[in-house]
């Protein structure tokens, strides 16, 4: 029976030693140690050994299993040991491989100009103030001193959607609702920024849907000068320091006198090129002051308050700005030129 005992022992221990994995030890503890194994067959023979002997061949039987025990625990931690050194260094980050770049967008060319714009007037004190893009006939049109069947309206063909709803030609409405609000006391200094919505036939310079900022300033004591010295401050801003503007007359329903807008040509510095049709001067807004018919109507008293406002096509403003020969440009989503605006 000792003899016995001591070949399991040397077999037990020879695959332990060889066993590859975790499984495979388990497998060998099982066979050797479970309870349909030899060393369990061993014990249970006990029985018929003669009485004196039993003792010793207990303590053997015991010392067998401990021993093989113990070696399956330590081959355990050895295989343990070695898988968590395989994973870790499977796993290690390599901090010096090259990153992959990630893809960054940039802001789109009219955003950008419109944010430029909207910070610029900012600076000189003004807030930035929204209207809806479905709007009443009232807002768009009566309260601009623009009546029903008044023939100023054609300037403006519309999307109605019923006879009393549109959406919006212009930013212009935001002038009205935001005068009412302040429900005859000025100072009134905003600018608007926003999309509007035209009739008009796409072409290089002409779009449906395009974007307006509006822009007015409603107090005691507004001049025309006010006017043209907020325009001229804006002008060189966008346009560089050495710009000028000229006032022309023109007409606007919601205006009165009105004019148009235009700045010194910046590529030629006025002396005559492509950009400014060899006038020396681009056109790049209407204003006026504010008809004393569209205070009232919002409920400021005309011979207390006066004021301006104007009115600007961004697109038109970045197509000067950065020599973009095509409105459709902006809304096309083409990455080959939007990726030419990024800024540094
Ligand atoms: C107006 O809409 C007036 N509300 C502007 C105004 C405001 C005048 C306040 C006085 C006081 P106008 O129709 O000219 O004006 O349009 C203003 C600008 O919008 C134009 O100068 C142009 O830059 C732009 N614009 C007009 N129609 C289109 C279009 N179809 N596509 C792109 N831009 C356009
Ligand atoms: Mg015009």
């Amino acid at each position: 029976m000792q003899e016995r005992l001591m070949t399991l022992q040397g077999e037990a221990v020879e695959k332990i030693e060889k066993a590859g994995s975790l499984k495979e030890l388990q497998d060998i503890r099982v066979e050797y140690l479970g309870k349909k194994g030899p060393i369990t067959e061993v014990l249970k023979g006990m029985g018929k050994l003669p009485a004196e002997e039993r003792p010793k061949m207990g303590q053997l039987a015991n010392d067998v299993r401990d021993a093989i025990t113990q070696k399956v625990e330590t081959k355990q931690e050895k295989l343990e040991r070695e898988a968590l050194d395989a994973k870790l260094s499977s796993e290690t980050i390599d901090v010096t491989l090259p990153g992959r770049p990630v893809r960054k967008g940039n802001a789109h060319p009219l955003t950008a100009v419109v944010e430029e714009i909207e910070d610029l007037f900012i600076g000189m004190g003004f807030s930035v103030a929204e209207g809806p893009e479905v709007e009443t006939d009232y807002y768009n049109f009566e309260a601009l001193n623009l009546p029903k069947n008044h023939p100023a309206r054609d300037m403006q063909d519309s999307f109605f959607i019923t006879e009393d709803i549109l959406l919006r030609t212009q930013t212009s409405p935001v002038q009205a609702r935001t005068m009412e609000k302040h429900e005859g006391r000025g100072p009134v200094k905003i600018i608007s920024p926003g999309k509007v919505y035209r009739r008009d036939t796409d072409d290089a310079t002409h779009s449906h849907q395009f974007m307006q900022i509006e822009g007015l300033y409603v107090d005691k004591n507004v001049r025309m000068s006010d006017l043209k010295g907020t325009l001229t401050l804006f002008a060189q801003k966008l346009f560089g320091a050495e710009r000028e503007i000229r006032l022309r007359p023109s007409f606007f329903p919601f205006t009165e006198p009105s004019v148009e807008v235009d700045v010194s040509c910046f590529k030629c510095n006025g002396k005559g090129c492509s950009i400014c049709k060899r006038t020396g001067w681009i056109e790049i807004l209407g204003a006026g002051m504010v008809h004393p018919n569209v205070l009232e109507m919002a409920g400021f008293d005309s011979k207390e308050y006066t004021g301006f406002a104007f009115g600007m096509g961004p697109e038109r403003i970045a197509m000067l700005k950065y020599g973009i020969d095509d409105i459709r440009h902006f809304y096309a989503n083409d990455v080959r030129f939007l990726e030419q605006f990024k800024r540094a």
